[in-house]
């Protein structure tokens, strides 16, 4: 079994290449909630949802979230209530876009989470719905919701992420409700024939799930079966505000960066060939690299890509590759 850690579009994009090269059903992902939140009374989990919508091609390409030829006929008709909402209400969040068809997901997982279901049992439900083998686990059934800290207070992940476009400088990142939640599974990690680290946020995405209790120790002691594979490429993230948040946060915005923040818990990190000049300057962290083509968006790269990152580990996924 081939275990992927995963927060959103890029691990998203990873998983779709590695089920081309190995059977759906050997691969589990377990999927960031930091991003998780409650907004226009739903329950909404982003990163699993990318995932979700990406392995079964339902996700709109441009955007990396929510689904393909969506209408946003709720959301502009939310309109017509902001001349009347009270001052600090909550309610009507139009810089949160939720499209038609993508309400659907919410509306399902709000009302069986409300039943009682656990995320792991609506996920997997959900997963079921859209057709996948692929195994879709969240983190934790725990509430783990990171809070971003800015110059000028603290923020819910989504308003520095969407609505401030992650545009601020970031002063610190807490997982709040991590150092009290239960990761999903711990046979998950022990039980894996390769890990992959995707190639997400290093803080925001798989930041939170080392953070819960065990995890590192975990992870720690599979490190010669962990593979990482660099969201930067070039000192920049292909998306999103990774490299940023590095710099922020005292760390080199460098695959050199990237390889010292993992070296803990893996041993081999997959860099992009534009930075195949610091192979040695990760390998004198401690860490095995591997230069090859990382840039998912070109046709057949995610599926070259899973497959050198697995093969990279001693047990190869567990998989038979073909000679
Ligand atoms: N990202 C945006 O930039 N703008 C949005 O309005 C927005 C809405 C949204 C709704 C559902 C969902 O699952 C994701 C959504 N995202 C939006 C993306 C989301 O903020 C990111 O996918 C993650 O949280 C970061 O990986």
């Amino acid at each position: 079994m081939i275990l992927v850690i995963a927060g959103g579009v890029g691990a998203a994009r990873f998983l779709s290449g590695l089920v081309q090269a190995v059977p759906p059903s050997e691969v589990t992902a377990v999927v960031n909630t930091g991003d998780d939140t409650e907004l226009h009374g739903l329950s909404i989990s982003p990163d699993i949802d990318t995932v979700t919508y990406t392995l079964s091609q339902s996700i709109d390409p441009e955007r990396g979230w929510g689904l393909r030829n969506e209408t946003w006929r709720a959301m502009e008709s939310l309109a017509r209530f902001e001349p009347v909402r009270p001052a600090g209400s909550s309610a009507a969040p139009r810089w949160f876009n939720l499209g038609d068809q993508d309400l659907a997901t919410h509306f399902y997982r709000t009302a069986r989470l409300s039943e009682g279901a656990t995320l792991s049992e609506v996920t997997d439900e959900i997963r079921r719905a859209f057709e996948l083998e692929v195994r879709i686990v969240p983190m934790s059934n725990d509430p783990v919701r990171t809070v971003v800290h800015l110059e000028s207070g603290s923020v819910p992940f989504q308003e520095y992420f969407v609505r401030l476009q992650h545009s601020v400088p970031v002063t610190g990142v807490e997982f709040v409700g991590a150092s009290t939640s239960r990761f999903i599974d711990d046979s998950l990690i022990t039980n894996a024939d390769t890990i992959v680290i995707a190639p997400s946020n290093p803080i925001v995405s798989i930041g939170p799930i080392r953070a819960i209790p065990g995890v590192e120790e975990a992870l720690r002691a599979r490190r010669e079966h962990t593979v990482a594979v660099s969201p930067i490429v070039a000192g920049a993230a292909l998306k999103g505000p990774a490299d940023r948040m590095l710099v922020e946060l005292g760390h080199e915005p460098t695959v050199v960066g990237v390889a010292r923040m993992y070296a803990p818990i893996c041993s081999t990190l997959i860099i992009d060939q534009q930075d195949a000049h610091l192979v040695s300057a990760v390998e004198s962290e401690g860490v095995r690299c591997i230069a090859t083509d990382t840039i998912m968006s070109k046709p057949g790269v995610a599926k070259s890509l899973a497959e050198v990152a697995v093969r990279a580990t001693p047990k190869q996924g567990g998989h038979t590759w073909p000679a």
